[in-house]
């Protein structure tokens, strides 16, 4: 039987345990580049024996017309490729692996963070009804542009690049991030998507950005070193359910299986929010997919062993709990007590509530 300590190999990553740190926007990025207190933070998490096997990255735009919030890191420039390799060195020297998690918000976003002041693009001309992050603080979505079909292949060769920016950049792999209602996931499902175009309509054409950006992705670095993050269900950023979840996400992951991806990371119900937000069998959609198999959402120390001693999972991404501590990983093989997260510190700032949270050593005694 194994176990959430237990050794996997992932794809062409060899990795110590199945702890793995989930992607968290913390907006710790000014002039969209990494920085040495992001290292810090990576670092201070990279640690197999007491944090992460495999770190995910916060959210990271493939071009400039991707970020839709305030200071998130890019991997679009040479600048940014030599930037993000202090945090590569850092994970690396620790002896965690790390994977970019490569991001295109499409419509959540704001005029104030686009080139140029533009609107925003993704598969609708529809308004986001939710907000995002900017100078000014949370303010509304701008309304967006429909991408034209022919800009259609500037986004996978945006998608495409910055898969070959991240191995120079160090990273063992990347995620591509294919959740909570951002640009892919507006092609995806049919409460955003109203396109009358060969991605728009029937699931097999809305599933095609999806796929021609794995197979972009996956073509240049391989699919042993690709991952992808779904969420079938989450309602986040005004994503509305799709007409049908079951069959348009086992769709999208059976177009998949030539690729032989590394992982699939399985956003359970809501992004950071209740896992029973609407129904959906997560083992019919597994039962599509090859490789191995990340599991996320709210899941308690018990509620890991169990997922991997079943087999329900082979690797479990932790987010929230991994913000509050460093040493995670310890502390679920303790069973110990985690220091409680400080949601005021979230999005933005400095190193208060980034790198201060103490570990176990120096925790206070309860
Ligand atoms: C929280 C705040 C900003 C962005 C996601 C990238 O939900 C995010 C995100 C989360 O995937």
């Amino acid at each position: 039987m194994p176990t959430l300590f237990d050794p996997i190999r992932v794809g062409a990553l060899d990795l110590a345990t199945r702890i793995v740190m989930a992607p968290l926007t913390r907006n710790r990025a000014p002039g969209q580049m990494p920085n040495a207190l992001m290292a810090q933070y990576y670092a201070q998490r990279a640690d197999p024996a007491t944090g992460a096997a495999l770190i995910v990255t916060e959210a990271t735009p493939v071009c400039p017309e991707g970020h839709g919030y305030l200071d998130t890191p890019g991997l679009h420039s040479d600048e940014q490729v030599a930037a993000w390799r202090q945090v590569t060195d850092a994970v690396h020297a620790r002896g965690a692996k790390i994977v970019v998690q490569l991001w295109h918000v499409g419509r959540i976003s704001h005029v104030s963070l686009q080139p140029g002041g533009a609107a925003p693009v993704s598969s609708t001309a529809r308004a986001a009804r939710t907000k995002t992050f900017t100078r000014d603080g949370f303010v509304p979505c701008s309304p967006p542009r429909a991408l034209a079909t022919e800009e259609i292949p500037g986004v996978v060769e945006a998608f495409r690049a910055a898969a070959r920016r991240a191995l120079d950049a160090g990273f063992d792999g990347v995620e591509v991030h294919g959740a909570n209602g951002y640009l892919i996931d507006q092609f995806l499902r049919d409460s955003i998507n109203d396109r009358t175009d060969a991605y728009g309509g029937p699931v097999a054409n809305r599933i095609r950005l999806l796929r021609e950006v794995m197979t972009a992705v996956a073509g240049e670095i391989g699919g042993a070193r690709t991952g992808l993050r779904l969420s079938p269900v989450t309602p986040s950023n005004d994503a509305g359910l799709d007409s049908d979840p079951q069959g348009l996400f086992e769709a999208a992951v059976e177009s998949l299986a030539p690729l032989h991806l590394a992982y699939l990371h399985v956003i359970e119900g809501q992004t950071g929010g209740p896992r029973d937000v609407a129904p959906f069998d997560y083992a019919a959609l597994r039962r599509r997919f090859a490789g191995a198999w990340m599991v996320n959402n709210g899941y308690t120390r018990q509620m890991a062993l169990d997922a991997v001693a079943s087999c329900a999972a082979d690797l479990v991404a932790f987010g929230k709990q991994f913000i509050a501590n460093p040493d995670l990983g310890l502390r679920l093989k303790l069973d110990a007590p985690l220091n409680a997260l400080d949601t005021s510190t979230l999005y933005g700032g400095g190193a208060h509530g980034y790198t201060d949270y103490p570990p176990l050593a120096a925790a206070p005694a309860r």
